[in-house]
């Protein structure tokens, strides 16, 4: 947002190429969770978290090294906190702040290249110029000089809107959408005045096309979106886009984000299944299987769709039950072994079946029920089969069903519902039909054996990439959530039925070991997540290690890149994908390629466009 005044002389005199000046670009802060997501000039975004839920978000550069960073006023105790990095952990910087009401302005008054906290004071319509911070716990210190802008009820941002390399402030006027810009920092009238956007946007400065002035952008928060704009006058936004909802924050955030995602395309690769919710195949092996929740696994060969299926299971199907998942032994190719997750009648069964001597048709008296368990309601029956980096096979199982998980069964260690489960299929040990690996949490006590994590509410896809485990767990009726977490942090807890997602769902709601999501959003925007998988084909350069997960009412895909515990790069795709009519799972190939599948049908495949 600012410019410091040595840059501005420099651009004056100097005709050799400047050091290229970062252009601005913006976030939003979640009020609730407290989750920033920060944009950079390619697009992508970035999401840490910082402070509580209701404090008020701004960004300034604190420390004078050109890049913006989080700020916070928490009026339940009065203190600023001023963080000096752009990553998830606590302040650098706390002080007392000003009066209940007054309104943190940040911004450089005095053009030495660092931005201060001052004051605006709605009720005395008056900025109060403060240009150094607070000592680290001490208070923020007097203002130096105050002066009077606007009426009462606008909303200050400070900016340099004349380039000189001093920011002064500017307005906007929710009763009537005018915004008013000041250049000096004096009490006048407006120097310049312009009618941008509806009443309840709220505003943001920047300077967004690098010319070395800031102007003004907007945020709607019934549409969860920018509107940014290069000049000072009435007229359409030069920039818009959708980001996320919450409070806006704007700056120069030197994200050093991974390159943006290629352009992506959705390629219809066969349709008329009957609900079909998953595809996968074996190692090496060329076929596309897919599973139909009416019971059924067929199999596209070569283009088309093998008119036998390759097994057709008696399966109790319908709403969220029916044949869930299909995973093939790391082995399939010589032992010709899969798993099915599947129900019938009231229990949840883990099956292993083999293939005939028919490579296209399983054998359907091979059935080995490994694991057996009774579903007290209907739904959440979780579903994902996947196996392990260890070979292990992890199985998805949810809570049991009604809701608000009546038996506290997700919590309780020694129920098999609501959680990961992971199993040894190549040995039977201890009188089951499988073995427990020695490394799960509870092997040797305090909980089922076969847990691997829990305090899931209904995971129906859960992906094991590249030593993480990424979980989609659908939420109640307020947010829905992707965990992402080591696959070795076996025994975790993701909080279901005290937390859903990261808002209290049964108290008390203590934070400590209850793992958070690093996704979550509400029914506002969803109601049920797919969890997706990671590429990592070869057909799309520059996707390896980008996950997509969707949202089953909404039919948006996002994807994100999850690196060093971050989220970066988490994006909405439906501009490129479009939106897919009850999309009910994403699914791979042998060559790691991703698929999404519909319950109208149709199964799809991610290209590059
Ligand atoms: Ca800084
Ligand atoms: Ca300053
Ligand atoms: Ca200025
Ligand atoms: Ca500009």
């Amino acid at each position: 947002m600012r410019r410091s005044a040595v840059a501005a002389v420099a651009a004056l005199l100097v005709v050799v190429a400047l050091p290229a000046m970062a252009t601005d670009t913006v976030g939003v802060v979640d009020p609730t969770s407290g989750y920033w997501t920060l944009r950079d000039e390619n697009t992508n975004t970035k999401t840490i978290v910082y402070g509580n839920p209701q404090d008020v978000p701004f960004t300034g550069d604190w420390d004078c090294d050109g890049v913006d960073t989080p700020g916070l006023y928490r009026r339940s105790d009065g203190f600023a906190y001023l963080r000096n990095s752009n990553t998830t952990g606590v302040a650098d910087i706390t002080f007392l702040f000003g009066n209940p009401d007054d309104l943190p302005l940040v911004g450089d008054f005095d053009g030495d290249g660092c931005d201060t906290l001052s004051i605006y004071r709605p009720s005395e319509s008056r900025v109060y110029v403060i240009n150094s911070l607070g000592a680290d716990g001490g208070g923020l210190g007097a203002a130096e000089f105050s002066y009077v802008f606007g009426n009462p009820g606008d909303v200050a941002v400070a900016g340099d809107w004349d380039g000189d390399g001093t920011d002064s402030a500017g307005l906007r006027r929710p009763s009537d959408g005018f915004v008013y810009l000041r250049n000096s920092n004096t009490t006048g009238i407006a120097d310049m005045s312009y009618f941008f956007g509806d009443p309840g946007d709220l505003p943001v400065a920047g300077d967004w096309d690098d010319d070395g002035a800031d102007t003004f952008g907007l945020f709607r928060p019934s549409a969860s979106t920018f509107y940014l704009k290069n000049t000072h006058n009435t007229g359409v936004a030069d920039l818009s886009f959708p980001l996320g909802s919450g409070t806006p924050v704007s700056g120069d955030f030197d994200l050093n984000l991974p390159p943006p995602s290629p352009p992506l395309a959705l390629q219809q690769v066969a349709s008329g299944f009957d609900r079909p919710v998953f595809v996968t195949a074996p190692g090496g092996d060329p076929r596309l299987f897919v599973v139909e929740q009416t019971g059924d696994i067929e199999i596209i060969s070569g283009g088309s769709v093998i008119a036998t299926p390759f097994l057709d299971l008696g399966v109790t199907s319908g709403g969220e039950r029916g044949l869930l998942g299909l995973a093939f032994h790391p082995d399939y190719a010589s032992n010709g072994r899969f798993y099915v997750n599947y129900t019938i009648n009231s229990v949840s069964r883990i099956s292993e079946f083999r293939v005939s001597s028919n490579p296209n048709r399983a054998d359907p008296a091979s059935e080995r029920v490994l694991i057996q368990v009774t579903q007290p309601f209907s739904n959440h029956n979780g579903g994902m089969l996947q196996f392990d980096e260890f070979g292990y096979l992890v199985i998805a199982l949810g809570d049991g069903g009604s809701g608000g998980d009546p038996g506290d069964r997700a919590e309780n260690p020694n129920n098999l519902l609501g959680k990961l489960l992971r199993i040894d299929v190549d040995t039977a040990t201890g009188g089951r039909q499988y073995g427990i690996p020695a490394d799960n949490p509870f092997a040797s006590g305090g909980g089922a054996p076969e847990v691997y994590m829990y305090g899931l509410r209904n995971p129906w896809r859960f992906d094991i990439d590249a030593g993480l485990v990424y979980i989609g767990d659908v939420g109640q009726a307020q947010r829905e959530e992707v965990t992402i977490l080591p696959a070795s942090s076996g025994g975790a807890n993701l909080g279901w039925n005290t937390w859903e997602g990261s808002s209290c769902f049964e108290g008390p709601c203590g934070t400590s070991g209850f793992v958070f999501p690093q996704v979550e959003y509400t029914h506002a925007d969803g109601c049920s997540v797919t969890g997706g998988m990671v590429y990592r084909g070869i057909a799309v350069l520059g996707l390896g290690g980008t996950y997509f997960y969707a949202d089953f009412c909404a039919g948006r895909i996002h994807s994100l890149f999850f690196d060093g515990g971050i989220v970066t790069n988490h994006a909405d795709r439906s501009a490129e994908l479009g939106v897919i009519n009850q999309l009910s799972s994403f699914g791979s190939d042998s060559s790691g390629e991703i698929y999404v599948t519909s319950l109208n049908g149709r199964v799809y495949r991610i290209v590059a466009r």
